[in-house]
């Protein structure tokens, strides 16, 4: 790993006297993104004998990324408490500063950038590492510990296990050979127990609540379903139940959309791994949000302006209205409901 070692090196001069560093990770943390800070952490404070804090905005809800958290001791600060001039280096993993999914404030610029998402202009770092052809950015970071020398430790390859698990849907997802082998790696090595308790973990009655009103909801078309899911308690649920309908056997295409805080959440997502997810949903939010991803998933958020619509549906109806356009589907699509179609 010649190009490894190049990047250690100048990570090297530009951490040698860092006496803290903080690594700041998208709001509502996934598993990704979580181990990739968990891992650089490490890296950090057993390479250059600093202190490490990682710092997150949103909050974690889902029950698999709490379990995560719990398992692995993950010491995390919240957004709100941070006093950024307090750090001389900041680290960012699984985002960029030109995304607009993290709670970085816009005048602070940080020294590293890790990621696996494509690169966004506008921001000028110290280092930047991006490799979109990694399905987990957790991958990277653990190629970085090797490259070290430095042992992985069990909570290290239980964290790095889970991360490209989920991030990968059990490696069936946009993921590459480094992916498959560093999964193969470092399994051995975790912590089969608290694995087992992260990736199945006891579910709040709330989540079983959601669920049957989430599946009520559910449309289909042909190979296409979408749910709105309404108000949300965190934007998390979005993904998730993009990620489960699109597991109907019948179905190529999944949309889930939620309210949260004043924005429409849309995740997308295909099962055909020369789609373009990313592309497409942003040229479905086009100038009235955000959105990126990969081939196969996507995100997005739109802010809800109210004197531009009336109401939320009215947003909603558009999202679907403009899936449609860009699958080629006439617009006066009948979409029926999941569970009451028959034979469906
Ligand atoms: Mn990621």
């Amino acid at each position: 790993m010649p190009m490894i070692k190049d990047k250690l090196a100048k990570l090297d001069t530009l951490l040698r006297k860092c006496d803290i560093l903080l690594t700041l990770l998208h709001d509502y943390p996934d598993p990704d993104a979580l181990a990739s800070a968990f891992v650089l952490s490490h890296l950090v404070s057993k390479r250059y004998g600093s202190q490490t804090h990682i710092a997150y905005g949103g909050v974690v809800t889902r029950a698999e990324n709490r379990a995560m958290v719990q398992q692995l001791k993950m010491k995390l600060i919240h957004v709100d408490e941070i006093a950024w001039e307090h750090y001389p280096h900041i680290a960012m993993v699984d985002t960029q500063p030109a995304f607009n999914n993290h709670s970085l404030p816009r005048d602070i610029k940080p020294t590293i950038v890790i990621d696996h998402h494509g690169k966004r202009k506008g921001f000028e770092v110290a280092f930047f590492d991006i490799r979109t052809e990694y399905g987990a950015c957790a991958t990277m970071l653990l190629e970085y510990l090797e490259a070290a020398g430095l042992s992985v430790t069990v909570d290290i390859a239980t964290a790095v296990a889970y991360a490209i698990r989920s991030e990968t849907q059990e490696l069936g997802r946009e993921a590459s050979a480094s992916d498959i082998s560093t999964y193969l790696a470092v399994y051995p090595k975790a912590n089969i127990r608290k694995l087992a308790r992260i990736v199945k973990p006891l579910l709040p009655k709330s989540y079983f609540v959601l669920l049957e009103r989430s599946l009520r909801k559910a449309k289909v078309f042909r190979h296409l379903t979408h749910v709105h899911l309404g108000k949300v308690k965190s934007p998390e649920f979005v993904s998730q139940f993009a990620d489960l309908l699109l597991r109907h056997e019948r179905i190529g295409w999944s949309l889930a959309t939620g309210r949260f805080k004043g924005k429409l959440f849309v995740s997308m997502r295909c099962s055909d791994p020369h789609a373009k997810a990313g592309n497409i949903l942003k040229q479905i939010v086009g100038t009235l949000g955000s959105a990126g991803g990969h081939a196969m998933m996507a995100g997005g958020q739109i802010f809800f302006d109210e004197y531009k619509y009336k109401n939320w549906q009215q947003l909603e109806d558009m999202v679907i209205v403009r899936f449609l356009r860009k699958l080629g589907m006439s617009e006066t699509t009948e979409w029926k409901s999941m569970l009451l179609r028959n034979g469906m």
